[in-house]
């Protein structure tokens, strides 16, 4: 979906903030201090495996509504969700989402995914481009004849793969995939084709995977100074 986004004053791409509400009202209001000439463009993933799930959405709701030019894109979570509530019976989905993923806010036991968070959810567009950037969850497999098509590549692809002059020389910017903070700013100094935006903001203990102390921040990217904003995750997690 195209967007046309130079007459903001400025402009930012925010990742993964997986139910990290605090941490997210924190980036917005503290550290970048959003005004209403302002873009902010998400990628993705504002709910499951952190506190508040709901709240996060809530708040991206709230930040349309009062007038903020917020542009939230799906992510695979955002998907996944609304494909369990077409499969999964109303109290399979409630206990999945709130053993599984702390999601249980998002639902009802009887009825299922609550109308205004499906409502949310099933208009979320997959990609944006811009005068000057794509905006995508994941990546694009540009191996595909129409890779502006696929829309599950968009959601769970790993890498960014076959960069072709498909994007025009347009940089693709992302989440999904942590990354650790020295890549990402090492990435960024080197204008890449290739913006990885997700720190892992819901990573804040130790983990089997990830080295954690080089994740838990929530980052904004600003798309004209390619200044990184840091935020660390501030939520109290058990
Ligand atoms: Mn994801």
């Amino acid at each position: 979906m195209k967007l046309e986004t130079k007459h903001f004053s400025r402009r930012f791409a925010v990742g993964d903030i997986h139910g990290c509400l605090n941490t997210f009202r924190k980036l917005v209001e503290d550290k970048i201090q959003l005004t209403k000439t302002d873009a902010l463009i998400l990628l993705g993933d504002y709910i499951d495996r952190g506190p508040d799930s709901a709240g996060t959405v809530d708040y991206i709701l709230e930040l349309i509504d009062k007038g903020f030019n917020v542009f939230p894109l799906r992510g695979n979570h955002e998907h996944d969700i609304l494909c369990a509530h077409n499969m999964l019976d109303n109290e399979q989905l409630y206990l999945f989402y709130r053993l599984r993923f702390k999601s249980s806010k998002l639902l009802d036991r009887v009825t299922g995914l609550l109308p205004k968070y499906k409502a949310f959810f099933e208009k979320l567009p997959y990609f944006f481009e811009t005068e000057d950037f794509f905006l995508v969850h994941a990546a694009f497999d540009f191996s595909k004849p129409n890779p502006f098509d696929d829309n599950a590549d968009m959601l769970v692809m790993r890498t960014c793969r076959n960069i072709t002059n498909f994007t025009n020389g347009k940089p693709i910017i992302h989440g999904h995939q942590p990354f650790y903070l020295t890549e990402i700013q090492k990435k960024i100094e080197s204008k890449p084709l290739c913006i990885p935006l997700d720190n892992g903001c819901v990573y804040n203990k130790p983990h089997k995977i990830y080295d954690y102390r080089q994740l838990s921040n929530l980052l904004a990217f600003n798309l004209d100074s390619y200044e990184l904003f840091i935020q660390p995750n501030i939520e109290q997690m058990k």
